[in-house]
């Protein structure tokens, strides 16, 4: 088992669910954290916490992933201590709207598709050339069950995690002959703010997705990467699809009490 103290780990959208949930895993084991997010004011209270509970350093900054230039101008910046970047996180991502493909508002589409698509590759871009030069390194792309299914109403998000997959494919063939591993978590239904998000602020019918079931949490998914990145060195957990266990697709969901 590999061990993550004093391991440096990036984190892309640490301010809420899953991106959180992470930073509160990884420090648990004792690695030091880089963290962005927007909500810049949110992110450096939640880091003083982590400093506070596990000893551990964080360095947290603002950045909306969907900026290229403050993306490699923020990954230069990196005091020399922060640069050696043992695991990136790509999680900062989101669902807008849930409409069909024909009706739906393109604003969805561009804020989906600059997120979870360019600003992932932004990141990595910016990141991995690093990684490469030390031979080290590991890159967890936080996926999705809708890179491997589409469901109506949600074509747009379906075609940016169907991108995340091809992505990480590619780029771990792009890095096989080095020692970088890429991994990929592709859930199902996890409770945080993503149905919030999905529909523009409506609680009640965000709490809906969930309703009869046992979601999975931030912390289950968080639990889960961890494993991934304490794998020993040879061994890359390349994919794993994860449900609550009433969930067997996007669409086959079986609620309790309805
Ligand atoms: P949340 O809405 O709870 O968290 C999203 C995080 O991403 C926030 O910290 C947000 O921070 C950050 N973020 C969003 N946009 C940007 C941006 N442009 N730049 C920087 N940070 C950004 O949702 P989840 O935790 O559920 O989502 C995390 C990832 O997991 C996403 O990629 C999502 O697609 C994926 N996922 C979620 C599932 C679910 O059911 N919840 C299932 C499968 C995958 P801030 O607003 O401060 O910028
Ligand atoms: C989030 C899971 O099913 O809402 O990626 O697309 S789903």
């Amino acid at each position: 088992m590999v061990s993550l103290k004093n391991k440096i780990v990036f984190i892309t959208g640490a301010t809420s669910g899953i991106g959180k949930n992470c930073a509160i895993e990884f420090a648990r084991e004792g690695a030091n954290l880089i963290l962005c997010s927007r909500r810049v004011e949110l992110l450096n209270a939640f880091s003083e916490e982590l400093i506070k509970e596990f000893g551990i350093k964080v360095y947290s900054f603002q950045l909306d992933v969907r900026d290229e230039e403050a993306v490699n101008s923020a990954v230069k910046a990196f005091p020399e201590e922060w640069k050696s970047i043992d695991i990136l996180i790509n999680n900062a991502g989101l669902a807008r709207g849930f409409a069909k493909l024909y009706e739906d508002d393109t604003q969805n589409w561009n804020e989906m598709i600059d997120t979870n698509v360019k600003g992932l590759l932004y990141v990595t871009r910016a990141v991995v050339p690093a990684m490469a030069k030390r031979n080290n390194g590991h890159i967890i792309n936080i996926g999705s069950i809708a890179g491997h299914e589409a469901y109506p109403n949600g074509g747009a998000y379906c075609a940016t995690k169907h991108a995340v997959d091809a992505i990480t494919k590619s780029l771990r063939m792009d890095l096989a002959d080095k020692n970088i591993r890429v991994s990929t978590i592709d859930p199902g239904l996890v409770e945080t703010n993503f149905s919030v998000i999905r529909f523009h602020g409506d609680e009640d019918r965000a709490k809906n997705v969930y309703k009869g079931i046992t979601p999975l949490s931030g912390k289950d998914i968080a639990e889960t990467i961890v494993f991934i990145a304490t794998r020993p060195a040879h061994v890359n957990l390349a994919q794993i699809v994860i449900f609550p266990t009433h969930q067997a697709s996007s669409t086959i969901v079986h609620r309790e009490d309805l």
